[in-house]
């Protein structure tokens, strides 16, 4: 047996949807406008992710609303997006690129979801990711905080969806809540879970000036990058073990290197998004991970993605 492949094959399927490499940006990451979508088209990303977008155009939260700090980064956007008009325009044109494209879809009120749907079936992408997780809007909870809201609302999403959907969860901290979650998604009959989002209403200090580094809502904002790696792998292998063999897992969270990747796949995530590393890197960072992925996978003989997934050892 060679354990020591030569072509590792990258691309993963989800939902019945080819994806060249495992490796995307996750929502939010330099996908807003159509200059961010069209450079992701153009890198090596596996697919292209829209911004989740609203009924409106809208401007977002007040900067300084992102900040990066050693081991992570906060954010308060407060959901800047072109509104789905606009990305429904969009998004023929970004065919091109023959890769798959994922809406990304949010709201105020669940009206806001619906009518989002409804309009961009007509453009045709490969599948939609219903964002039940945005923590900076203020006022509103996570939705996918509250089960029955969560439910009600895809429920009525699923029955007008043309393409598969997903849904993209924020963090859960007790084994309780996966269980409870992923029975609802089964319920529902979601094609792919997202996870994580960032990790809510964190904050982050400047001792020295004595203030908080974002403006909105107090200083409060979601956390992302390295640090919450550990709640990200534990939330995909959580619900990979729940529900693994019928709902596929892309897992998002803490990725900054070939083997952050590595670590999301033997967890169970079928592909893997990129959020505060795309930000702080640029497009660029889907060829560096591509090859440590690849380096990764060779050392330990694996020769595709599908081969690795969800290989975790317990002791
Ligand atoms: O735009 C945002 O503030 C935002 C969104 Br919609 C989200 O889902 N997650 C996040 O960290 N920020």
């Amino acid at each position: 047996m060679d354990n020591f492949p030569n072509s590792i094959d990258l691309s993963t399927t989800i939902a019945g949807v080819y994806f060249p490499t495992c490796l995307m940006n996750a929502s939010g990451a330099r996908c807003v406008t159509q200059q961010d979508l069209h450079r992701l088209g153009e890198s090596h990303a596996g697919a292209i992710v829209t911004k989740s977008m609203t009924p409106q155009e809208r401007s977002g939260n007040p900067e300084p609303r992102y900040v990066s700090f050693p081991g992570g980064s906060i954010n308060s956007m407060g959901l800047p997006n072109l509104g789905y008009h606009a990305y429904t325009e969009l998004i023929p044109d970004l065919r091109v690129y023959n890769k798959p494209i994922v809406a990304s879809i949010a709201g105020l009120k669940p009206s806001d979801f619906l009518e989002a749907v409804t309009a961009v079936n007509d453009a045709k992408p490969d599948l939609m990711e219903i964002n039940l997780s945005c923590p900076n809007i203020p006022g509103k909870p996570q939705i996918g905080y509250d089960l029955h809201a969560s439910e009600d609302l895809l429920l009525k999403i699923r029955d007008r969806a043309i393409p598969p959907i997903g849904v993209k969860l924020p963090p859960y901290f007790d084994p309780v809540h996966h269980e409870a979650m992923a029975d609802m998604l089964t319920r529902v009959g979601v094609a792919f879970i997202s996870a994580i989002n960032s990790v809510g209403n964190g904050l982050v200090l400047d001792a020295e000036t004595e203030t908080v580094v974002i403006k909105p809502k107090g200083g409060f904002g979601g956390i992302g990058g390295r640090i919450i790696k550990p709640v990200a792998l534990a939330n995909v292998r959580a619900f990979y073990k729940l529900v693994g063999e019928h709902i596929q897992i892309i897992g998002t969270g803490g990725v900054e290197t070939g083997q952050d990747v590595f670590e999301h796949l033997l967890c169970g995530a079928s592909a893997v998004q990129l959020g505060t590393v795309l930000v702080n890197e640029h497009v660029e960072a889907f060829e560096r991970l591509e090859r440590e992925l690849m380096d990764w996978l060779r050392k330990k003989g694996y020769s595709s993605v599908a081969e690795c997934r969800g290989k975790l050892k317990e002791l």
